[in-house]
């Protein structure tokens, strides 16, 4: 009886999710991040992916694959094309459209003969891939500023560009789809001036560009805590038109080394704060870490399917739990204290570990006020993030491994030193080895960075608390 009902309940809830549910058309992976291109093997896993969570598109814009932007005149080698070619088939078996973009802004020539020959690079290029089955075409724009941060573009001479290719590719192609394109500025805050107004690139782009064409843009920063439906809104007045989203979450190609070789540190957060109305697509662009970006391309692909319903945090810890089976839960431990990225120009992503933050900080006002606390449980989190430290060393496939070493490495030294920092609040003593525990931390090399404001934190916030010298 209890099962019959539970699984009443559980159509009804289905039913009534999937009535609910207005999934966005355009719904998909951007390959648009900077730095390791992924491998074909790992796109090819990504379409079955998509399948399996119902994502239908995947956009080919790798920024350096030379012959996406740098080259972009310069037609494939054979063996390229043929790599392609797989993708391009693995797309169509798993219902995914494979979006092939070109990003020709750095160079490119709009009018005169010299546009005209352009033009003909730009159509040999797409030939190229049409014959081996791509239909879906994007042209991008972004990251066109110069290093004072202005950019030299003319919206007008772009969006007539890109009018006559659109008008071109449906005159030789019957079964071509709407052109994809970014704009030169492509985050709101960019698109208006301090008074508000609509400066003059974005104002003839958007007036003249072709309505058909899906135009993309970031929100109101590059990477952004979140898009309000008003933001969206506001946005998509500006243009005239239902906007696309290209979303800049898990990306973490801003976030480097010191020696400017590895990802510092990993977006492992769910997808969270985005609009539910209109939107015409969304892509999210990910890491380089080709399975660890998984995790929120997974939540992703839910609130794609359901924005209205979507709910970050349970789909965040249904998704590891469908990913990482047994180690699960020391995944999710790992995974909470590597969410939240944030520089001075970048800031998205859940708040990294906030149980544990806030834990850290009722005992360390506790201890400058003199008042008793109960460290049972602080202790206990402790222990977990050290054991999942363990268990994801020992247990992940070397696939995912490569991908979180240095983390992971981190992430125990991180606990180690939590935990001599907790027995020198509780002696009101600097034990003496958490000072050289916590350059160990940084001394490390490549430097990996994890949960700043709440283990690290509490790391530091110890040692200025305790350390007698420092106060001198
Ligand atoms: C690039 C993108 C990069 C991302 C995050 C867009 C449209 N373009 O600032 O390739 O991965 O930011 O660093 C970008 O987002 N430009």
């Amino acid at each position: 009886m209890k099962k019959f009902l539970a699984s009443i309940t559980f159509s009804l809830i289905l039913f009534s999710s999937t009535s609910f549910a207005h999934p966005i058309p355009l719904r998909g992976v951007v390959e648009g991040f900077y730095g390791t291109t992924w491998t074909f093997e790992q796109r090819t896993d990504l379409m079955n992916f998509c399948r399996q969570h119902n994502l239908n598109a995947y956009i080919y814009a790798p920024k350096d694959d030379p012959y996406h932007r740098e080259k972009w005149r310069t037609p494939y080698p054979a063996e390229k094309i043929s790599d392609l070619k797989n993708l391009v088939d693995a797309a169509k078996q798993n219902g995914v459209r494979f979006i092939f973009a070109i990003s020709p802004g750095l160079d490119l020539n709009y009018k005169g003969k010299k546009g005209e020959e352009d033009f003909k690079f730009l159509l040999r290029k797409i030939d190229a891939v049409y014959n081996i089955g791509v239909r879906n075409f994007a042209i991008f724009f972004d990251d066109l500023k110069d290093k004072k941060g202005n950019h030299h573009e003319d919206g007008k001479k772009q969006a007539e560009f890109l009018n006559k290719l659109q008008a071109k590719l449906s005159e030789r192609f019957k079964d071509v789809e709407n052109l994809i394109t970014v704009p030169t500025e492509y985050y709101r805050l960019d698109m208006v001036n301090g008074h508000g107004k609509i400066k003059s690139y974005t104002e003839d782009f958007a007036a003249n560009l072709n309505k058909n064409i899906v135009v993309l843009y970031t929100g109101d920063g590059v990477v952004c805590e979140g898009i309000s439906e008003e933001d969206f809104q506001a946005a998509c007045k500006i243009y005239g038109r239902d906007l696309g989203i290209w979303w800049n979450y898990p990306v973490n190609d801003y976030s480097l080394t010191e020696n400017g070789k590895r990802n510092a540190k990993l977006a492992l957060g769910a997808i969270e704060n985005l609009p539910t109305q209109n939107v015409q697509a969304i892509f999210f662009n990910p890491m380089s870490q080709f399975q660890l970006s998984k995790i929120s391309l997974a939540t992703g692909a839910e609130y794609a399917n359901a924005p209205e319903i979507y709910d970050a945090e349970n789909s965040w810890n249904k998704n590891i739990e469908l990913q990482y089976g047994r180690v699960a839960d020391a995944m999710k431990i790992f995974a909470s204290h590597s969410r939240h990225m944030e520089n001075f120009w970048a800031k998205c992503g859940p708040a990294d570990a906030p149980e544990f933050e806030e834990a850290a900080q009722f005992i360390i006002s506790s201890v400058r006020s003199g008042r008793s606390y109960d460290a049972t449980e602080f202790s206990r989190m402790i222990d977990d993030m050290e054991k999942a430290a363990d268990t994801l060393l020992e247990n992940l496939t070397p696939q995912y491994l490569e991908e979180c070493k240095p983390q992971l490495e981190q992430f125990k030294r991180i606990a180690q030193a939590d935990r001599l920092a907790l027995k020198s609040l509780q002696n009101k003593k600097l034990e003496p080895q958490l000072k050289n525990l916590r350059e160990e931390i940084f001394k490390n090399e490549p430097t990996a960075i994890l949960s700043e404001k709440a283990a690290l934190k509490f790391i530091d916030d110890t040692i200025n608390l305790l350390d007698v010298k420092k106060k001198r």
